[in-house]
């Protein structure tokens, strides 16, 4: 069979603006419901949900059905863990917390194959090649891994530059929520401060030729962020999509049984 293609890597390429969720349920089916919604790709995190790469497995085989490209966010920079996450078909890793140009250039190591990297050999083993299904898979291997990292410290901002410099970052996300927290307003990933620094982070991005990428989970910050240049936006949770629904419609009967005065 022929190679996977990484259509999340084709969408940058072509320059194409998208939005994605975050997928935290652990859930195949919730995965799926979400594969269905129209978003041009998916993120399952491994960072705060409880994921790993047995829980992400079936995860990434619901959603092939749908053909929406998925990322996982992994829970650290470990290249055993994400050699893992890559054998089990991830094609586009999004990590988490990288503030030096060094910790960019060993993920980037991490993703490739010898003579480029340090990715171990496994491929009968592995769902990445189909298990030797694909022909020529270490042909094209690197060249549809799409590597993201997450700037969202005053580290990482204070190194940005010299981590846009590293080759084989294609893109990189900034994370609101760290980003406050780290820059003195923890709970306020919405604040001027803060909006602001990222205003200004996502053009030096995509000037270097790397895509920008932010969370937005508000739909005007979202279309806001995406005039800044981002090129990617994840504009909410499957979890918070779940959550607010509910919320909603409880609260929905509760003030329909207040309004209606009918004493039963
Ligand atoms: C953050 O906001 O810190 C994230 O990692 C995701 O948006
Ligand atoms: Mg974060």
């Amino acid at each position: 069979m022929e190679m996977i293609r990484n259509g999340f890597k084709a969408s940058l390429r072509e320059g194409r603006s998208t939005t994605g969720i975050f997928i935290g349920l652990v859930s195949p089916a919730a995965m799926e419901i979400a594969a269905t919604a129209g978003f041009d790709w998916l993120l399952i995190d491994a960072e705060h949900a409880p994921n790993n790469p047995v829980t992400v497995l079936p995860q990434l085989q619901a959603a092939a059905a749908y053909g929406v490209p998925v990322m996982v966010r992994p829970v650290n920079h470990d290249p055993a863990l994400i050699k893992q996450y890559l054998g089990i078909g991830a094609q586009t890793l999004l990590v988490p917390m990288v503030e030096t140009a060094a910790e960019a250039a060993a993920l980037v190591q991490a993703v490739r194959y010898p003579p480029h990297g340090i990715r171990g050999v496994g491929t009968a083993l592995e769902r990445s090649a189909r298990w030797n299904a694909v022909e020529g898979y270490f042909k094209h291997a690197d060249e549809e891994v799409c590597l993201l990292v997450q700037i969202e410290s005053r580290t990482g901002l204070d190194n940005l530059d010299a981590i846009l410099k590293v080759h084989g970052v294609d893109g990189v996300f900034i994370g609101p929520a760290d980003l406050a927290a780290s820059l003195g307003y923890l709970g306020q990933p919405m604040h001027p401060e803060v909006k602001a620094v990222i205003e200004s982070v996502l053009p030096r991005i995509a000037a270097a030729g790397k895509a920008p990428g932010v969370f937005a989970s508000d739909p005007a910050t979202a279309k806001h962020y995406r005039s800044c240049g981002a090129a990617f936006v994840a504009v909410g949770a499957d979890t918070s999509i779940l959550r607010n629904a509910a919320v909603a419609l409880a609260a929905s009967f509760k003030e329909s049984t207040v309004n209606s005065g009918a004493a039963y």
